[in-house]
Order: structure tokens, then sequence, then C-alpha cells
């Protein structure tokens, strides 16, 4: 016998393996809220709101305030981050149905094969919004998909194929419908209603737990009307009161079941999305009403996650990372009195715009990361950086391997990422919803000209960034009110050179 069994022997095999995997190989959280904005956490200055465990990971770690997501709304946001590709280099890549086919092409590398090709065991949980199956609209909901999260990386899948105010309304466990009910199959269309199913538009009087403000009139699940239209689903259909609960047991089975050995875990919160309908028990704990309670639900989903590390002993060989996908709304297409009840409460923070926005705060989202001993503990970091960086600054950190022409715009900083180098991103790019890019440097920001609209044009009232002309503010200007493009050509010739120059790559 060798030293090597004889040590594992007297460490106990299990706990022997699991210290040798993860001192330099940590476990990896991305906790991934939808719409929060910069603005929206306690420790980032939120008003009217409490989020006790997200201080408390910020206590423990890095605050990053300069942080951006690559795009304003989430699938191309989603995707950059997942992939190292700026959405906007692909086509079909804006804000999908609920019936899209796989956006990611089973071929793509992901953060996920990241991971798993570093023995790493993987999961992703809550909200997906990135397509499923082979092709948009012939997915047979009541079988194994043809294509799905399995395809891209993920040993295990628990999810929502898109947003919760999309239909299906059921959760997808390893490419399958949880839960599913024979009693009652399932057919989805984003084209026409199926014959006798009620829909918003119609019928009014079934939306028993919430009406549209605009859109967001088809379909009736659980007394609130969706995007799209679905029939059957009986048993398994989501509860939305029940989302932050079941996404977040099943996480911590994840976790539970793979503590011994090194793992990723991707935990996409479907908080604070719409339509917001966080459970009985987070309600009118702030004077916000139910936008508020879903920021004090996502809190508690991050509290269980952060208690369960500690009960499981792993909290010191785990990196978590806290941020969201894009920036802020309040009124996103139900009557949920959110605007109304603000009550001072800037969910941006006091940036310009918001979600769906050109401005700084449709991409500029918090950004807390933790692990400790090896992120500075309680600091706070102004330095410029992208979700985009992810991949490759985790694939440094824990010795992975990133194939030629994969991720092309994903850069390794893995030192901006945990706090310990303050050298900034040179520039960021971030995408509008209508696929207009801006540029930002840590000095100024760069919109490029857009015919688009100067407000979202379905009725959130958030200010697009669009203008025929050049945009340049410089970032002292922190509500972006001056532009100088007019007074600072060469400044704006620069910028719109390394756009142009990213664009042509
Ligand atoms: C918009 C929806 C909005 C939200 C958004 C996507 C309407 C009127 N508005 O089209 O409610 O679902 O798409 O949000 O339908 S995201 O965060 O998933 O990108
Ligand atoms: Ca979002």
């Amino acid at each position: 016998m060798t030293h090597r069994p004889i040590l594992a022997l007297a460490l106990g095999s299990a706990a022997a393996a699991a210290t040798a995997a993860n001192t330099d190989r940590p476990n990896v959280i991305i906790i991934y809220a939808d719409d929060l904005g910069y603005g929206d956490l306690e420790c980032y200055g939120a008003k009217n709101v409490t989020t006790p465990n997200v201080n408390r990971l910020a206590a423990q770690g890095t605050r990053f305030t300069n942080a951006h997501a690559a795009a304003a709304t989430s699938t191309p946001s989603r995707y950059a981050m997942l992939t190292g590709e700026y959405a906007w280099r692909r086509p079909d890549t804006d804000v999908a149905a609920g019936n899209a086919g796989m956006i990611i092409r089973p071929e793509q590398f992901t953060i996920a094969d990241l991971f798993k090709s570093a023995g790493y065991t993987t999961a992703a949980l809550g909200k997906w919004h990135l397509g499923l199956g082979d092709k948009t609209g012939t997915q047979d909901w009541n079988a194994p998909l043809a294509a799905g999260l399995g395809d891209l990386g993920f040993d295990y899948s628990y999810i929502m194929a898109a947003t919760a105010d999309r239909v299906p309304c059921v959760f997808i466990e390893n490419g399958m419908v949880a839960n599913y009910d024979p009693s009652a199959p399932i057919e989805v269309s984003y084209r026409e209603n199926f014959p006798g199913e009620p829909t918003g538009k119609d019928n009014p009087e079934l939306l028993y737990n919430m009406r549209p403000s605009h859109g967001h009139d088809q379909s009736i699940v659980n007394g609130i009307s969706r995007i799209g239209f679905m029939k059957g689903g009986g048993s398994a259909l989501w509860k939305d009161e029940n989302i932050a609960d079941s996404i977040t047991d099943h996480a911590i089975r994840f976790m539970r079941s793979h503590a011994e050995e090194p793992f990723f875990m991707y935990f996409a919160t479907n908080d604070v999305h719409v339509p917001r309908f966080p459970h009985s028990r987070f309600r009118g704990q702030n004077p916000m009403g139910v936008r508020g309670d879903a920021i004090v639900q996502f809190d508690w989903s991050v509290g269980r996650i952060l208690d369960e590390l500690d009960s499981l002993g792993i909290a010191d060989n785990t990196l978590v990372i806290l941020s969201s996908d894009n920036g802020p709304v309040v009124d996103d297409g139900y009557d949920d009195r959110a605007k109304e009840l603000l009550n001072g409460h800037s969910p941006t923070g006091g940036l310009r715009g918001g979600k769906y926005s050109a401005f700084e705060g449709g991409t500029r989202i918090p950004l807390i990361v933790r692990w400790p001993g090896h992120v500075p503990a309680g600091e706070e970091s102004d330095a410029l950086q992208s979700q985009i960086d992810w991949l490759a600054s985790l694939s440094s950190l824990i010795g992975g391997r990133i194939p030629r022409s994969s991720a092309p715009d994903s850069e390794s900083r893995l030192g901006l990422l945990l706090g310990t180098d303050s050298t900034p991103r040179p520039w960021v790019i971030g995408q509008a919803s209508d696929k207009t890019l801006s540029l930002r440097t840590p000095e100024w920001t760069y919109i490029e000209p857009s015919s688009g609209p100067a407000i979202v044009p379905w009725g959130t009232e958030i200010e697009t960034g669009y203008l025929s002309t050049p945009q340049l503010y410089h970032n002292t200007d922190t509500l972006q009110q001056t532009n100088l493009a007019p007074s600072h050509p060469d400044t704006v010739a620069s910028l719109a050179a390394i756009l142009a120059a990213q664009r042509s790559k």
C-alpha cells in the first residue's frame, strides 16, 4: 500500500478527496437575479427594503460599483455571459419566446462545458430563456425534448423554459416536464389560441391573481394571463407564489448531493421579473408592494444558499458571484402598482434609463463576489468590468481549457473579478433592446446613433437612450445629462472605431 490510501483512510476517504479537490478548484455558484437594478439592494443604497442576506455576502466579499451585463435584456445578456460571445454577433438572440428552439447550439462551448470538462458537476436552476429543443415551435412538451441543457454541459437542470410571463408555465427537469400530468397533455403556440381556452383579453374575470397593464393578455395560468398560448399541464403547472421555493429547494438538494466534489451551479432566480407574485410569507414587509416583496424573496433565496454552504462546511471552498441579467423596470406589463409604491426608491440607483435602454441603467448591475481568504472581505471596487469575461476568468481559476474560436469576446481578468486587481477593463460593450451598442471606458460612455424611439414604446416609460446622432457622456456626469459628442469629435471617433473594429472581428 502506498502512502496516499493510508492518508485517505485516516481522514475518511470522502473528506480527503474533497479537501484535495477543492483547494485549487473551488465550487462556483452564480446567483443571477432577473431585472434586479443597480440600486435595488440595501448594500447598494436601496430605500424601503432590507436585504440582510445579500448584505452578509457583501460584508464577507467585495462589492463592485462599475460592473456591467452585456445586454439590457435577458436573452442576449445570458447568451453572452454563458458563451463568452456577444449576442449581437448572432441572429435570433433577442428576447426569446417560450417555444424558441435552442439559441445556444449544442456544439457551442459554454461556461458549463468549461466546468464539466474540468471535472466539475454542473447544474442550472431557474430561469433559462435561451430556447429548448431543436427548432422553434416544433417541441413536443409531453416527451423528452430533442435538445436541452444536457447538450450544453449541464449535468442537472431544473428550469423554466423562458420567463414567468411566457408559456409554457411548467418546470423542466433534465429535458422533461417535471411532475408531468398525463391527464393534461401540453400544447404551446405563439401564433394562435387553442379552441375553447380562455385568454386574459377575452376573460378578464378569470384573472384572480393579477391583470396585465400592457401585453400579457393571452393564456391564463394560476389566475394570471401570459404571453403565448398553452393548453393542458394540469398538476404540472407552476404556482407563481411557489417558484422561489421550488428552485431554491432543488438547488439545495443539488448542493447536498455534490458537497464532496467540485460543483458549478448557475442559480437563476425568477425574482424580480414580472409577474411579481411572491409567496405570502414575503408579502407586506416593505412599503413598495410586490416589487419590494420580490426583492425580499430574492434575498431569502440567497440566505438559504449561504446557510447551506455553512452547514455543509464548504463556504470557504466556494466562490459565490451574485449579479443580475439587466437593469430594472418598474411597470413591465402587469398592474402590480410597482410604480405608485416606489416611495422614493430608485431601482437604477439614480442612473438614467433602465432595462431595454442604451443608457447606463440598462446594463450596470449589482455584482458581489465572495470567496473567503481569496476575495477581499468588506471591500468595494469601482473598477470597470463586464460579465462577458466571466467564462475566461473562471477558466483561469480552475485551469480549464477553452477551444480555439470559442468564447471570442471573453478575456481572462480573474483578479478583477476576485477584487485583487483593480486594473479596469479598457472598455465594456452594452447592447440595448434594439441592438444599439454603447461603449464605456473608465472615462467615457459612447452611444452609437440609432433611429429608435426615445421612450420604450410599450408602456414601461423607460428612456431608450436612442438618438439619431452620436452621444458621448463623461462618466463624472453620472446622470448622463450633457451630450459632449458635438464638442469632442475626436473622442467620439476613437470610441466609434473601437466599436467598429469589434463588430467586424
Ligand atoms: C417584453 C415583455 C416584458 C418582459 C420582457 C423580457 C410585454 C409587453 N413586455 O416584451 O414583460 O417579459 O419582454 O424580459 O410583453 S427579460 O428580462 O426576460 O428580457
Ligand atoms: Ca431580465
